[in-house]
């Protein structure tokens, strides 16, 4: 019976090596359990849930909202009324998260779960995109405006906050997001937009072209006065966007650059904190401008028609005030930086007088 010698009989190397053994046993757990901590919550064995609440600018009651999870496969929920979702059975790691409503931009984001119950907490959905295009602007402006004071709307996707009625509610919500974009993050810090190229979003929109203008189609000129062929510092012009044949034109949004160096705008409206551009006589109030400002090389001026009568046939669109201060070019393009709104919100086409030449030499 070998194994009951007495300790001090055993050789010294059967001694030795008992020890050897114990030591190596232990360091291969120690080993084991550290590799195993370090994959942690990445194994792929391990699952959990993830629950979040999706928030409608404007509204309060918050359901309908489509939450998906890696493009459907992991899954998929609508929201409750208090815009509550959670998904369950989920492997733990990284996901792509996706939220869906009409009206609003789409919030798509990679997100981490590592904990069993991932909580993400609000994802606030931005409200203004009447045409689910992800992108908000003159097109559901314009579309906003025209069905202003109507309830219920001709088209129902003017009722942003989705009440039966297009009042100053939904025009707000587009008028605070003008100019944002799809998806966002849903203000979420735990919810990180993905790069253009791997985002679901943009890849499901088409890219859609304009129509060739037709002659009869509006046509835009952009007017210098007083007309000069070249210009000194000092002199203050007038830069005026005209349209003719601008029956169908219920909206227009321009971005117009210009050469600080060379021109110093004025403000059309003190009254207003930015220095403004001049919505022109083409639209007969009432008439909605969520964005108008002449600042750091650019005059930008959006603006929709909220009047019952019909667009008349011409008139100016907007104005913008500059004083020569220096040397240089600006060229007012009117092929360039413009889109005109219908009634419906629809891109209309038009035509475009050739550019304007505002030169400047002392
Ligand atoms: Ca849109
Ligand atoms: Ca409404
Ligand atoms: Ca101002």
């Amino acid at each position: 019976m070998p194994r009951h010698t007495p300790r001090k009989d055993r050789p010294w190397f059967v001694r030795a090596l008992f020890w050897v053994t114990l030591l190596g046993a232990v360091l291969l757990t120690t080993l084991v359990v550290a590799t195993a901590a370090a994959q942690g919550p990445a194994t792929a064995a391990q699952r959990g849930s993830v629950s979040g609440r999706a928030r409608l600018e404007g509204r309060s009651r918050h359901n309908g909202v489509y939450v998906s999870l890696d493009g459907g496969e992991g899954g998929q929920v609508e929201t409750t009324a208090d815009g509550v979702f959670a998904i369950n059975n989920i492997p733990l790691g990284w996901h792509i998260l996706r939220a869906d409503m009409p009206r609003y931009l789409a919030v798509e984001g990679r997100f981490l779960a590592s904990a069993p119950n991932t909580v993400l907490g609000d994802l606030i959905m931005t409200g203004g995109d009447a045409y689910g295009d992800n992108i908000i602007d003159i097109l559901d402006l314009a579309l906003v405006a025209r069905n202003y004071d109507t309830a219920p709307p001709a088209d129902p996707r003017a009722d942003i906050n989705d009440n039966g009625m297009v009042d100053i509610y939904d025009l707000t919500l587009v008028s605070k997001n003008y100019d944002k974009r799809g998806p966002t993050s849903g203000q979420n810090a735990a919810v990180t937009v993905l790069p253009p190229t791997l985002s679901s979003v943009l890849r499901e929109r088409p890219v859609t072209t304009m129509k060739a203008p037709s002659p009869s189609d509006p046509t835009l000129t952009w007017t210098l006065s007083p007309a000069k062929p070249v210009y000194a510092p000092g002199d203050v012009v007038t830069a005026a966007l005209r349209v003719d044949q601008g029956h169908p034109v219920y909206g227009v949004d321009i971005t117009q650059p210009y050469n600080t160096r060379q021109l110093t705008p004025h403000d059309a409206d003190p009254a207003a904190p930015e220095i403004n551009g001049r919505v022109g006589d083409f639209f007969t109030p009432p008439r909605f401008a969520p964005v108008n400002r002449v600042a750091g090389g650019e005059f930008r001026l959006g603006v929709a028609s909220m009047a019952a009568t019909p667009p008349p046939s011409a008139g100016t669109l907007a104005e913008v005030i500059f004083e020569v201060t220096g040397c240089g070019e600006t060229s007012f393009d009117p092929a360039r930086g413009i889109k005109l709104s219908n009634e419906k919100g629809v891109a209309l086409p038009f035509n475009a007088a050739p550019a304007a030449l505002l030169k400047a030499c002392p």
